[in-house]
């Protein structure tokens, strides 16, 4: 089931400003013309009803965005470069953080029509029309284009189902949803049966709801024991629990409890979610035989609990009513746990201005500085001036000086370094 597949992203780079002066008849010392680069393009991710699974995925490992064309003389701008959009299933999430920072939620992508950027264009370069001023009317100086945020992303589908089915491995869980819904899940006499989860519809009075059977959880699934948890994600989303307990189990309290510290080391949001409790197999002469001690164990541990019999249906509607009322009640009060559809648009962050010194080199680190550039990289006498000129203009000259530059020393300011 390829429900999860990392891939690279790349936003388009920004074209460069340009470096131009107007060449007219007559006119024998034209003023700058240079152009602005084009921005790069997004790589966004949008949710499609037309694309049922991340399988498409499989195929590439890069997806990159067009970059922005350069900027020309007459003051033309560069094109910007074309989005790359990733076509996706509805019910995708997008997560970054993948090679290595805190894994964290981009987009939740629950409806078909959402969208969301996940890695940010390079700005287009300003050309040199921008960096004239009363004294310097000849400015041979323009920006470089950004650069394209490039990150490894993860996709991952996860079920949307109103209530999850969860508990101990062969305690009836496949066979309450088969018992509630036109749902055929397998069902057996041993643990781990359920290796995918599985939907069904479930009409409880004049109300449906959908509700996903997943596999056996059992204590150390975190560790990897079992099945492990991770497909847990899939219930992340629904907003009602059933939890089920075997009630031939030597202790129903115990097993509670271990699932639910399963859940807790799985996500806080899911041992957050509303839980429905409810103790199976009551046919069972042995359940039968107990029932009134399990009855006051749990009043005991101040729990409600509904007991049933998955395979003969007894309690069944009472438990599936219960369910809808719950989630009726959520829908009309705020919705717990996590928000469905929630679409995040993180920015890149903003730099602040700084200027220090490394060695014997004075560095300049300010944002709208970092991709100054000139014709070919050199700084000649004529643009240590200019450089000089427009560095006062945006109170960095003062700065530099408090910091004690004196002529001859080095300055660097993002790939250009010259003399002061
Ligand atoms: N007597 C009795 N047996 C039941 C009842 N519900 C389920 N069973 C039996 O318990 C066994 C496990 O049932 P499943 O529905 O497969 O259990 P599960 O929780 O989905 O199990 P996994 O998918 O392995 O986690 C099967 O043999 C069922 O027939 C019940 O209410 N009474
Ligand atoms: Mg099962």
């Amino acid at each position: 089931m390829f429900d999860r597949v990392e891939v690279w992203v790349k936003a388009g780079d920004g074209g460069d400003g340009c470096i131009s002066f107007r060449h007219e008849k007559f006119v024998p010392f034209g003023g700058p013309d240079g152009g602005d680069g084009g921005d790069g393009g997004d790589v966004l991710v949008k949710a499609d009803s037309s694309v049922s699974s991340l399988r498409g995925f499989r195929q590439r490992r890069l997806y990159r965005a067009e970059a922005g064309k350069k900027g020309s003389n007459k003051k033309k701008h560069g094109k910007s470069g074309d989005d790359s959009v990733l076509l996706v299933p509805p019910g995708t999430v997008v997560l970054s953080g993948v090679d290595g920072d805190v894994l964290e939620v981009v987009a939740d992508l629950e409806q078909a029509g959402q969208q969301a950027v996940v890695a940010w264009h390079g700005k287009g370069g300003r050309g040199n029309i921008h960096y004239a001023s009363s004294t310097n009317q000849a400015p041979q100086i323009a920006q470089r284009g950004g650069i394209g945020e490039k990150k490894l992303i993860r996709l991952e589908m996860r079920l949307i189902a109103d209530v999850g089915i969860i508990g101990y491995p062969n305690v009836g869980k496949s066979t309450l949803l088969a018992a509630a819904s036109a749902a055929k899940p397998k069902i057996a006499g041993y643990p781990f049966t359920t290796l995918e989860p599985v939907l069904g519809v479930v009409a409880a009075g004049r109300q449906s709801f959908v509700t996903a059977d997943i596999p056996g959880l059992i204590e150390g699934a975190h560790l990897g024991r079992g099945l492990g948890h991770d497909f847990l994600r899939h219930i992340m989303r629904t907003r009602v629990l059933v939890h089920m307990l075997d009630g031939s189990s030597a202790d129903p309290i115990r097993d509670m409890m271990r699932v639910n510290e399963e859940l807790l080391l799985f996500d806080m949001a899911l041992s957050r979610k509303p839980q429905l409790l409810a103790v199976n197999k009551i046919d069972l002469p042995e359940v039968q035989d107990r029932l009134s001690a399990l009855r006051e164990d749990f009043a005991d541990a101040g729990v409600n609990v509904f007991f049933i019999s998955a395979a003969a249906g007894e309690g069944v509607p009472e438990l599936m009513v219960e369910a809808a009322n719950v989630l009726e009640k959520m829908k009309i009060g705020k919705v717990m746990g996590e928000v469905p559809g929630k679409v995040f648009h993180p920015q890149p962050k903003r730099g602040s201005r700084s200027v220090y010194k490394e060695g014997a080199t004075f560095v300049v680190e300010v944002p709208e500085l970092e991709r100054l550039m000139t014709k070919d990289g050199n700084v000649s006498t004529e643009l240590r001036w200019q450089l000089k000129q427009h560095l006062a203009r945006l109170g960095i000259k003062k700065s530099l000086e408090k910091a004690g530059i004196k002529a001859g020393d080095r300055v660097r300011c993002g790939s250009l370094e010259w003399e002061w």
